[in-house]
């Protein structure tokens, strides 16, 4: 790709529609959030564009990938949700040519979190929380607390997500425990 609009079809061309709508309105609130608070506002547009750009891959796919790149069995005997985040941040630096350590990184703890987050993958990690097209209980609490205070409402987000995760009877990543943890105590 060379410029936004080949940026944008590569990413099309990964997903259905509707996961599309997500993408952009992701991208479009991480610039805002960025804006908000001091971020780089182009990064958090494209890690924004190629958060979920693996979401709609066929988990074989994403799993091979993953065991080609030696990553840990609690991930590859995890929940297959995780693996797109993981997955995505390898496969925009092999297919797109995505360096950028900061992007990748916001890219690969989109959806888990992890402790000591940078404030670019809180921008993201909130961001697809709160994107215009996202419509879950609590969306708008989450959403008003972003303005205020973006590790409150990245705590708040991953807390729910948990709360969900254990009421499915789903596993909870130890990461996402790790870095809610991590923001908690940031306010104390
Ligand atoms: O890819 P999206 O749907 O936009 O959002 P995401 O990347 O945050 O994925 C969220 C899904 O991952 C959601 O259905 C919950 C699921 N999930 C499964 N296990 C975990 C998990 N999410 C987190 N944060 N931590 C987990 O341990
Ligand atoms: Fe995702
Ligand atoms: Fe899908
Ligand atoms: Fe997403």
């Amino acid at each position: 790709w060379s410029n936004r609009e080949e940026l944008l079809a590569q990413v099309r061309a990964q997903m259905h529609d509707k996961r599309y709508d997500h993408t952009l309105g992701v991208a479009e609130s991480a610039r805002q959030l960025a804006i908000r608070y001091g971020a780089d506002p182009d990064k958090a547009q494209l890690a924004g564009y190629l958060h979920d750009y693996c979401k709609c891959w066929p988990v074989d796919k994403m799993f091979e990938i993953l065991v080609r790149h030696d990553m840990p069995t609690e991930l590859l005997e995890g929940e297959k949700e995780l693996w797109h985040a993981f997955a995505g941040a390898i496969v925009i630096q092999s297919d797109l040519g995505i360096t950028d350590p900061e992007i990748l990184q916001a890219v690969r703890y989109h959806t888990t979190g992890r402790v000591g987050m940078t404030l670019l993958e809180k921008v993201v990690c909130v961001a697809d929380y709160i994107e215009p097209n996202r419509n879950f209980p609590g969306v708008e609490e989450i959403r008003a607390l972003a303005q205020e205070d973006l590790d409150a409402a990245l705590a708040l987000a991953l807390g729910g997500t948990m709360q969900f995760l254990i009421e499915k009877k789903k596993t909870v990543f130890p990461l996402t425990l790790l870095a809610y943890n991590d923001l908690i105590s940031l306010k104390r």
